[in-house]
């Protein structure tokens, strides 16, 4: 069994971070090839992206959230879905609200504005997928809402989904922390998420 990762990229991230708050080792590989992944790998996987958890028998799972089921299935304990049906219906809300705005709204600034990413508006492999610079604009938006959300959230709960640590708190990690590639800070005024920032930026699964 392997992981495919790509550098600091943050979907890979959300895996490595999870991995590491679990305790489990894994063989990883780097998929990527200086500014895009390797030509082995987009050949090899038909969804062309990182993460990619490759099983013995070949079996490829993708998708950061499936692969960190995998594991919590394998092993559930500490459990960072939620343990009861309303943790888990809270930490599902709250990760897909970080992937949906948080993440997302920086995936959709960075790759239709930057010149890096020109024909790849979209992370497929094979298809010229042209930049939308009026996306960059939405993607701001998606940003604040989050923002604004988490701090309300955040003014009356420890983490993310409630007060227990979750996948809820790994995901909105890695979309705010790379939101610096757009030179998005978190703004001073939300007092709730820079003491939560701070709080889980500390741990030592976060250093990956
Ligand atoms: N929905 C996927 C998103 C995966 C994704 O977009 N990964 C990026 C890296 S963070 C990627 O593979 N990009 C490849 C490219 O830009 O060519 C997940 O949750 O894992």
């Amino acid at each position: 069994m392997k992981l495919h990762v790509w550098g600091r990229a943050p979907n890979p991230r959300r895996v490595k971070i999870y991995l590491a708050e679990k305790g489990i080792e894994l063989p990883m590989e780097d998929a990527g090839d200086g500014p895009t992944l390797s030509a082995d790998y987009y050949k090899s996987y038909a969804m062309s992206t990182v993460p990619m958890l490759e099983l013995d028998d070949g079996t490829q799972i993708g998708e950061a959230m499936a692969i960190c089921r995998y594991f919590e299935s394998e092993r559930p304990e500490p459990a960072l879905f939620g343990s009861t049906s309303q943790e888990r219906g809270l930490v599902e809300m709250w990760e897909r609200r970080a992937y949906d705005l948080a993440l997302t709204g920086v995936a959709e600034v960075l790759r239709n504005t930057n010149p890096a990413f020109k024909d790849r508006g979209l992370p497929v492999y094979g298809d010229v997928v042209p930049q939308v610079p009026e996306l960059a604009e939405r993607g701001k938006w998606r940003i604040a809402k989050f923002l604004d959300l988490l701090d309300e959230q955040l003014a009356s709960n420890e983490f993310v989904a409630g007060d227990k640590y979750s996948v809820a708190d790994i995901t909105s990690l890695c979309a705010l922390d790379f939101a610096k590639v757009i030179k998005e800070r978190i703004p001073e005024d939300k007092k709730n998420v820079l003491r939560w920032h701070e709080s889980v930026a500390s741990r030592p699964s976060a250093s990956v």
